[in-house]
């Protein structure tokens, strides 16, 4: 059994078993980097426990010669990268969309994401090695070890992306998360980091690795983590019309001040993060009514990489009375976010990318 009192003290825990749980948002905003106990984990069934000198990872499919790679095989064979990347749960903010009308799935607050330091081996290196058929009209499935129930379905963890993300050289195969061993709970011995793309896409306990002509049919690829119109519902979607989620769309929160607090009269340092798929955070505005003016957040310098969020703070003149920051960002496309949660409602509580905005008394 996991301890979590032990590997997580610090954790905001919605479900136990499986295990679902974030960080406070101060200590979400501590640092550029997450350290592991404060990286949320979504799980969709039990945490195998697994031998590093046992694990191996199969992958066929497509490809001139199948392969059966120890994790040593992996360490020498191929060569170490490592990468920094924002892992980020679809699920993200749920809670603000729950605001709207009811939804599935764990309220999430805006602390489904962790910024980290991935190492292992590319797993366009390992498909190169395989020979696989790169044809971009394929996919490159993940089946993992743990076992899932959801809805009352039961099934082993599995998710695809398809071929053209998967030759990117910045998706891995991890074996460690900012210097260490990945934990249990984040996918030891091995898993899939894809960059820019929903944690869904992201299997931990990888066991196998099949290039084919169509999506995976596990139900995280097939009858979940897809995006439907508001009218749509859990009784009448149809999964095979929802949109695949893969990449995750442009998103920013407030992480301090915490939602209602209560502060003293004048400047107040207003701290959070933003963050997009491949493009870039250009501009982060911040809101001390509301949304009917804003200001210009300061950026916070981060890494030369294009996969990892931007940290960013404002300080705000707040007088006495009740005030609703908000924050919205803006990345290198020109775009920018919903006002509301309404706006992009669906039954699943998908991408929820609203104007975060944070209620706080000033006394
Ligand atoms: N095998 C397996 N991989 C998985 C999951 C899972 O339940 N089982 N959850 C996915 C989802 S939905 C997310 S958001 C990320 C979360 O990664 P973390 O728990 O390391 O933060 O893992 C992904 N990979
Ligand atoms: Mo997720």
């Amino acid at each position: 059994m996991l301890n979590l009192s032990l590997s997580k003290p610090d954790l905001i825990v919605h479900s136990k078993n499986p295990l679902n749980a974030e960080p406070r948002l101060d200590r979400l905003r501590a640092g550029f980097i997450t350290a592991q106990r404060d990286f949320y984990v979504r799980s969709h069934g039990n945490i195998p426990h697994l031998e590093e000198a046992t694990h191996r990872l199969r992958v066929a499919g497509r490809v001139r010669t199948s392969m059966d790679l120890s994790m040593a095989a992996l360490r020498d064979r191929f060569p170490q990268r490592t990468v920094v990347a924002t892992m980020q749960c679809a699920g993200n903010r749920r809670g603000d969309m729950l605001q709207v009308r009811p939804v599935s799935g764990d309220p999430w607050a805006p602390g489904a994401i962790g910024n980290a330091e991935w190492t292992g081996v590319a797993l366009a290196d390992v498909l190169r090695e395989a020979g696989a058929d790169e044809a971009t009209d394929l996919h490159v499935a993940f089946t993992a070890c743990d076992d899932c129930e959801v809805d009352g379905e039961r099934f082993r963890y599995g998710a695809s992306i398809p071929m053209a993300k998967a030759m990117a050289a910045d998706v891995l195969l991890a074996h460690s998360m900012n210097g260490a061993p990945l934990a249990p709970e984040h996918g030891f011995p091995l898993r899939v980091v894809t960059p820019g793309f929903a944690g869904a896409r992201s299997p931990k306990w990888l066991a196998g690795i099949t290039v084919q002509d169509r999506p995976s049919d596990a139900k995280p690829q097939a009858r979940d983590y897809k995006l439907f119109p508001a009218d749509v519902t859990k009784e009448t979607a149809d999964w095979d019309m929802g949109t695949t989620i893969y990449e995750m769309p442009l998103n920013a929160a407030i992480c301090e001040p915490a939602a209602h607090a209560v502060l003293s009269a004048g400047p107040v340092m207003v701290r959070g993060y933003a963050v997009v798929g491949a493009r870039a955070i250009s501009r982060v505005d911040v809101s001390a009514d509301g949304g009917r003016s804003w200001m210009q957040a300061e950026l916070e310098a981060g890494q030369d990489t294009p996969w990892t969020w931007t940290l960013w703070h404002a300080s705000l003149d707040l007088p006495k009375g009740e005030h609703e920051l908000a924050v919205r960002a803006w990345d290198s496309a020109g775009q920018t976010q919903p006002a509301l949660p309404d706006d992009t409602w669906n039954f699943k509580g998908y991408l929820c990318a609203s104007w975060h905005r944070v209620r706080v008394r000033v006394t």
